[in-house]
């Protein structure tokens, strides 16, 4: 009977992994709606060189990870390469001017948010049932190198990790714990979390820290270095594929039952840090223990601590509140009650997961 029972389990993992990667395909942005978008960047970045002519607009987050999902926002970060600019707020509103006079987008300057930016959203039509919703910030470099850093993860092995990735996107979405404004993780959290787990958790490790592999030659300070923070990382893909082998051969469906798992009962929530980086840092040492906001105990910060890749002393969590810690991983013990139960079909599994 043992062996009747492993076979079965053997044969839901490897229907669970089919199923998840059937899922996540159909997920996918249509090359159309990538062309659509492609062509809103271009429009946005001709109007705003009306004002800044030296500007580039380039594209950051989802759209330019690996990780989008059908109707994903568009994360769009203004360079200026002149040496004379204004500063983020005041470029902020009279971009947010020039948008609102010149295009059909609803338009909302925000000059004066911690990373100030332009929010932008198009209607519905035919061709974009779901609209568009777009924001713009400036001079956000760090953003576009944690998005190569992604990138380059994504790479590595898309088959496991955009395929894990994209469905924990999709399964925070839907089970409404993927808002920070209201308390709980964003989806750059979540992927950060996924990243952690393959690099420093499983054993043998899924994924290389590309951020400690030795450099291919000597590089000066100033080519790692930006606004203090170092952001070098082994950014060769060609070699890495050729170099890296994991000896990992968890299936996909392995992999996310076991990220469940760790995140259900495993990692240190109340002293611990996940840093891709340098793995797992203590609260205490970077003085990240819990303290209460300016907002009073409904806001404070530190609860869930998730280091950035390059802003080391930024919590990318500090949004998650107490009650928000406390459902997330709620919705991790689900996830891993349902995945653990011997369910009789991947597909109802999953639809259950997702419900
Ligand atoms: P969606 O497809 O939009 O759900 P995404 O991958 O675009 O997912 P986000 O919209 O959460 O992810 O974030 C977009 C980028 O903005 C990712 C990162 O470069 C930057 N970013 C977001 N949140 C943070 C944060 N808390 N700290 C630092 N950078 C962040
Ligand atoms: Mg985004």
């Amino acid at each position: 009977q043992a062996q009747r029972r492993l076979v079965s389990r053997q044969r839901f993992l490897q229907d669970f992994s089919q199923c998840l990667f059937d899922f996540v395909i159909q997920l996918l942005p249509t090359t159309e709606e990538m062309a659509v978008k492609e062509d809103v960047r271009k429009l946005l970045e001709r109007l705003i060189r009306t004002i800044e002519p030296d500007s580039r607009l380039l594209s950051f987050g989802s759209s330019a990870n690996g990780f989008s999902l059908k109707n994903s926002d568009m994360d769009l970060c203004c360079l200026i390469d002149s040496g004379e600019r204004l500063n983020a707020s005041d470029l902020v509103t009279m971009v947010g001017d020039l948008l609102e006079r010149e295009t059909k987008f609803h338009v909302k300057p925000l000059p004066h948010a911690r990373i100030p930016i332009v929010k932008l959203n198009l209607d519905p039509s035919p061709a974009l049932p779901f609209g568009i919703a777009c924001d713009i910030g400036f001079e956000n470099r760090l953003a576009l190198e944690n998005t190569r850093l992604l990138m380059c993860y994504a790479s590595i092995d898309p088959a496991r990790v955009r395929t894990m990735v994209l469905f924990l996107k999709v399964w925070s979405k839907r089970r409404k714990i993927n808002s920070p404004y209201k308390g709980t993780l964003s989806s750059y959290g979540y992927v950060l979390l996924v990243i952690y787990f393959l690099v420093h958790v499983k054993n043998p490790p899924v994924l290389p820290n590309l951020q400690q592999m030795p450099p291919l030659r000597p590089i000066s300070e100033e080519e790692t270095h930006l606004n203090g923070h170092n952001i070098w990382f082994f950014d060769d893909i060609e070699l890495l594929r050729q170099r890296w082998k994991s000896s990992n051969t968890d299936t996909v469906a392995d992999l996310l039952i076991d990220f469940y798992k760790f995140y259900s009962r495993d990692f240190a929530y109340n002293t611990g840090v996940a840093s891709i980086r340098a793995g797992l840092l203590k609260k205490e040492d970077k003085g990240w223990l819990s303290e209460p906001s300016d907002y009073g105990t409904a806001r404070e910060r530190n609860r869930l601590c998730i280091e950035d890749p390059f802003e080391t002393d930024f919590n990318v969590a500090r949004c998650v509140t107490k009650d928000g810690l406390y459902t997330i991983r709620g919705e991790f013990m689900r996830a891993s009650r349902i995945l653990q139960a011997r369910p009789e079909r991947a597909i109802l599994a999953l639809a259950q997961l997702c419900e």
